[in-house]
């Protein structure tokens, strides 16, 4: 079953948000932003601007008719900067000109002058200051403290992670349009059109039932449209509201770098203890995260932190604390996997460290600790694991044995090229982490010719999900897949959604639909009996065609459906999804948050140049726990995808901003994202098929985010290559691991006297 969007991709048809047909008399915005990173506005002068061609109208906090203010969890995040400054890149006003070449031009011609003042970068310097976020958190099993003296081996060390470039190939943007009685139709790229909504109508002080939200689909989201598209959707809503024009702005790729957060970075302490058997008996971490100037997702991103402090091993002991801190860059955000890839890495890096010290390699220690079905998360939940049967699987099917065999062979006859292998296994949650936000809708109708359109609160980001949907209606109705059409998702149509994010996307809205359908279903059932002179019980719809029991009657799909509009049945159904089981009690850090985790093993092995520091992936051999997987082609490529983008996250892609806050890795020539020789020479994936009632949609687990973490093993498959080299190298847990970083760990003397 293909993704029911490949046809039109291929063929340049797809429509995104700057495919949308623009009105007659369509305006186009631009920002101006601050280029100082903290600072105190002393004047603001527009007049040049405002007589530039072209021009409309140049809007200001002025101008907004309602709250100046777009957070989310906390408020404390401006959509206009009013006398002061907190990043570069901060909105202080906004062009509206006859052309988006008109705009740009114009806001060359703003002047401001900006007192400067001290700029943090540093999550550590922030927390040193007190610029908190939020108060820290703590989860907490067992007892660290009394832990201690039972473990033989006790290891200490320092781990960080730096940020990534959500990079979705079609930039942020919005169009909004003058409605009638003053509404507005917004088309915005976004992930959470409800928070479009919501935000758009806090600004203008329109009620949310005149604000129309429609997404057709998106060029990838990633999470960085999770929560900030709504600063774009709320600048075009609020031209719209005053000119009552249409209003544009589709961001220029640096704009987006500039302006836009991305994955937090994190700076942790971590210590570890063992027993004489290498059994993890407890573990402490501390983790910095570093939320940029607002707190946006982050609050809700460290939580996840602390949910996957311990990836997928059962720890007795632990003593996790997040802070979230404070400093001068866009706020950082929502990315694939929120927070726990951030975790996880520590973890790792304290296994490695521990192995490393102890002279032995990582893979015993991870696989004698991995979870068992009935261990407690630190949060209290007891797990399903499917740890050890993916591990198993794996080690057997690509048998490990050889290719460390083979790895040891090549090592002993190669001086300056070394290859080194990894295990990584994972563990991910599934489910909103606030619980109330899972719950989804659908909308289902069955027009008279017997097809079939669906509205959910989903949206497509090129992850498969109206694929996925489409396949619910059409095994429900046993139809064929053409018979179904997914529709745009909009404000109008399904209200209060969630975001499509925390992988939960297909089975919410998977699960809403089939609540639908079912209820359809029920109803055509019933029509057919009184048709057949026979009991709803015994009606079947197979093919297009309607059974008795086994047999198949006359009855074809399309007639059954027009004999339910002739006998004035609904042939529409709206339905509800609300997770069961889930809770979570804030005040003590314990419940049951996810529905279900996810699992998974990696092996990557790689390849190293010891002359120059660069690399190559090998091979990612991947067992993946699928549940039953409902389209293993979509649920492939979004393992492919993830892997590479966690490969990019680990080794290429470095963030730069200078100590004054200012980005220097603007541009693709400067940050440098995975490209096809970055790509795994090979990448196997085999699925672990388990049949387990999980709360999945038709039990195919969700698969958006876990992937990206199995290329945390790349990181550390550099780092065993690296000691193959130099066994006396020890180098900082610092991720991204690029060539330059891994040509100084190769020679760390050398290093140490370049440095002094
Ligand atoms: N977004 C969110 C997420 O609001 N809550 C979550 O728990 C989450 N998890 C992963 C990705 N996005
Ligand atoms: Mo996401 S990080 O699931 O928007």
């Amino acid at each position: 079953m293909k993704n029911i969007d490949s046809y039109t991709h291929t063929r340049g048809e797809s429509v995104y948000l700057d495919d949308i047909p623009l009105l007659a008399g369509t305006l186009f915005a631009c920002c101006f932003d601050s280029p100082v990173a903290n600072g105190i506005i002393e004047n603001l002068d527009l007049s040049e601007a405002e007589q530039s061609e072209g021009v409309v109208k140049i809007l200001t906090h002025q101008d907004i008719t309602g709250e100046n203010q777009i957070g989310g969890i906390i408020p404390d995040e401006p959509l206009f900067a009013e006398h002061h400054v907190h990043f570069c890149g901060m909105p202080i006003a906004l062009v509206i000109a006859e052309s988006d070449h008109l705009a740009k031009k114009a806001v060359k011609k703003i002047k401001a002058t900006i007192k400067a003042l001290p700029a943090i970068t540093d999550p550590r310097e922030a927390f040193a200051r007190g610029e908190l976020t939020l108060p820290p958190r703590s989860f907490v099993l067992g007892n660290t403290a009394s832990a201690w003296k039972d473990c033989t081996h006790i290891f200490e060390g320092r781990a960080d992670t730096n940020g990534q470039e959500h990079l979705y190939i079609e930039t942020q943007g919005a169009y909004a349009i003058p409605a009638e009685n003053g509404a507005l139709r917004i088309y915005s790229s976004t992930q959470g059109p409800t928070a479009v909504q919501r935000t758009v109508s806090r600004v203008t002080g329109l009620p949310m039932h005149k604000v129309e939200i429609d997404v057709t689909r998106l060029g990838g989201g990633f999470g960085g449209k999770e929560d900030q598209a709504n600063t774009w959707a709320a600048l075009c809503a609020l031209a719209t509201h005053h000119l009552k024009r249409p209003v544009k702005y589709s961001l220029h790729r640096m704009e987006d770098m500039r302006m836009t957060g991305k994955r937090n970075p994190y700076s942790s302490d971590f210590k570890i203890g063992l027993d004489k058997d290498l059994k993890i008996i407890a573990y402490e971490a501390t983790f910095y995260q570093n939320s940029g100037a607002a707190a946006d997702l982050s609050p809700a991103i460290l939580e996840r932190t602390l949910f996957h402090c311990n990836n997928t091993y059962f720890i007795p002991n632990v003593k996790a604390t997040a802070i979230s801190c404070k400093t001068n860059l866009p706020p950082n955000t929502a990315f694939r996997g929120f927070g726990g890839p951030q975790g996880m890495f520590v973890i790792e890096a304290s296994i490695v460290h521990a192995a490393e010290q102890l002279g032995i390699a990582p893979a015993v220690i991870q696989q004698k600790n991995l979870m068992q079905t009935g261990d407690e998360f630190p949060y209290g939940q007891k797990v399903v694991s499917e740890a050890n049967e993916c591990w198993e699987k794996a080690m057997h099917l690509y048998q490990n044995e050889s290719l460390l065999n083979d790895i040891d062979v090549f090592n002993k006859s190669n001086t300056w090229s070394k290859k080194g292998l990894a295990m990584m296994p994972i563990c991910f949650g599934i489910s909103f982490t606030n619980t109330l936000m899972n719950q989804a809708r659908a909308l289902v109708h069955i027009y008279t010719d017997g097809s079939v359109a669906i509205s959910t609160g989903a949206i497509e980001m090129g992850q498969g999900v109206n694929t996925k949907i489409a396949q619910v209606a059409a095994q429900i109705f046993s139809i064929p897949i053409g018979q179904v059409k997914l529709n745009t998702t909009n404000t109008y149509r399904i209200a209060n959604t969630s975001p499509s994010a925390a992988s939960a996307t297909a089975d919410l809205n998977g699960k809403a639909t089939q609540i639908a359908c079912n209820t359809l279903l029920d109803r055509l059932k019933n029509v057919a009996a009184e048709l057949l002179h026979t009991v709803a019980d015994e009606i079947e719809l197979k093919e297009e065609s309607i059974y008795i029991k086994w047999q198949k009657t006359d009855l074809t799909w399309k007639q059954l459906v027009l004999s339910a509009y002739n006998k004035r049945i609904s042939l529409s159904e709206h339905a509800h999804y609300a997770t069961p089981e889930i809770h979570f009690d804030k005040t003590k850090e314990k419940g049951h948050p996810f529905a279900y985790h996810v699992f998974g093993t990696a092996i990557t092995t790689v390849t190293l140049d010891c002359l120059r520091g660069t690399y190559e992936v090998d091979a990612v051999r991947i067992v993946h726990d699928a549940g039953s997987s409902m389209n293993e082609l979509i649920d492939r490529g979004q393992i492919e995808g993830g892997l590479v983008q966690g490969i990019g996250w680990m080794t290429l892609e470095e963030i730069v901003y200078d100590k004054d806050g200012k980005l220097r890795s603007n541009a693709l020539s400067t940050y440098k994202v995975p490209d096809i020789y970055a790509v795994p020479k090979e990448i196997s994936i085999d699925f672990l098929h388990t049949e387990k009632n999980n709360l999945a949609i038709f039990r195919s687990k969700a698969v958006g985010e876990p992937p990206l973490m199995y290329g945390i093993g790349t990181y550390f498959a550099i780092r065993d290559a690296i000691r193959q080299f130099n066994p006396k190298s020890n180098p900082a847990f610092d991720a991204p691991f690029t060539p330059e970083k891994v040509l100084l760990a190769l020679y760390p003397d050398r290093a140490a006297e370049l440095k002094n």
